[in-house]
C-alpha cells in the first residue's frame, strides 16, 4: 500500500498547455475507468473509505482539493492544486477529500471497473484489515 505524488510533463507553447496520460508510461496501471467529481459544495467531505484492490490516480484538472490519507497507522494530507500533479493511491488506504475549491474538477483514473465489493466503508473494519 502506497501513495505517491507524480509530476506530469507539461507540453507548453504559446497556445497553452497540454498534459498526456498513458497507461504503462506515466500512469503505472492499465486505465479501465475514468470518473470526475465537480460542483462539490463548500465544506463537503467525500470519500470515507478504502479499497481492497483498486489503484487510482487523482488529478485536479481545475481548481484544488485536499486528500486525507490514512494507512491505519499514520495520517497525512496532500493538496492537489495543479493539472500537472497526480496522486497515486495503491491498496488499502483510507481516503477523505475536502476543501474543494468552487471550480474544482477532480479527475480520477482507475485500474478497475466500478465494483462496490472493492470498497471498505467502515473505518474500524479498515483498521482491523491492516493488522
Ligand atoms: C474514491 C474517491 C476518490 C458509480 O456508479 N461509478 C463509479 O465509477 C463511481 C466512482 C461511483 N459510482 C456511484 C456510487 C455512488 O452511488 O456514484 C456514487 C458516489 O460515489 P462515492 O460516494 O463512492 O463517491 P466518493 O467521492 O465518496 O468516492 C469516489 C470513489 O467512489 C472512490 O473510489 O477513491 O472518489
Amino acid at each position: 500500500m502506497t501513495t505517491k505524488i507524480l509530476s506530469f510533463n507539461e507540453i507548453s507553447d504559446k497556445r497553452g498547455q497540454l498534459v498526456s496520460l498513458e497507461s504503462g508510461i506515466n500512469v503505472p496501471f492499465e486505465i479501465k475507468r475514468v470518473y470526475y467529481i465537480y460542483d462539490v459544495p463548500k465544506a463537503q467531505r467525500r470519500g470515507f473509505h478504502a479499497h481492497r484492490k483498486l489503484e487510482q490516480l487523482a488529478i485536479c484538472v481545475k481548481g484544488s482539493c485536499t486528500f486525507l490519507l490514512d494507512n491505519g497507522k499514520k495520517r497525512s494530507t496532500e493538496l492537489l492544486d495543479s493539472p500537472s500533479k497526480g496522486l497515486l493511491i495503491k491498496g488499502h488506504i483510507w481516503r477523505e477529500m475536502y476543501d474543494f475549491s468552487e471550480d474544482c474538477v477532480l479527475m480520477i483514473l482507475a485500474s478497475e471497473l466500478y465494483d462496490e465489493n472493492d470498497y471498505i466503508r467502515d473505518y474500524q473494519l479498515f483498521v482491523e484489515s491492516q493488522k
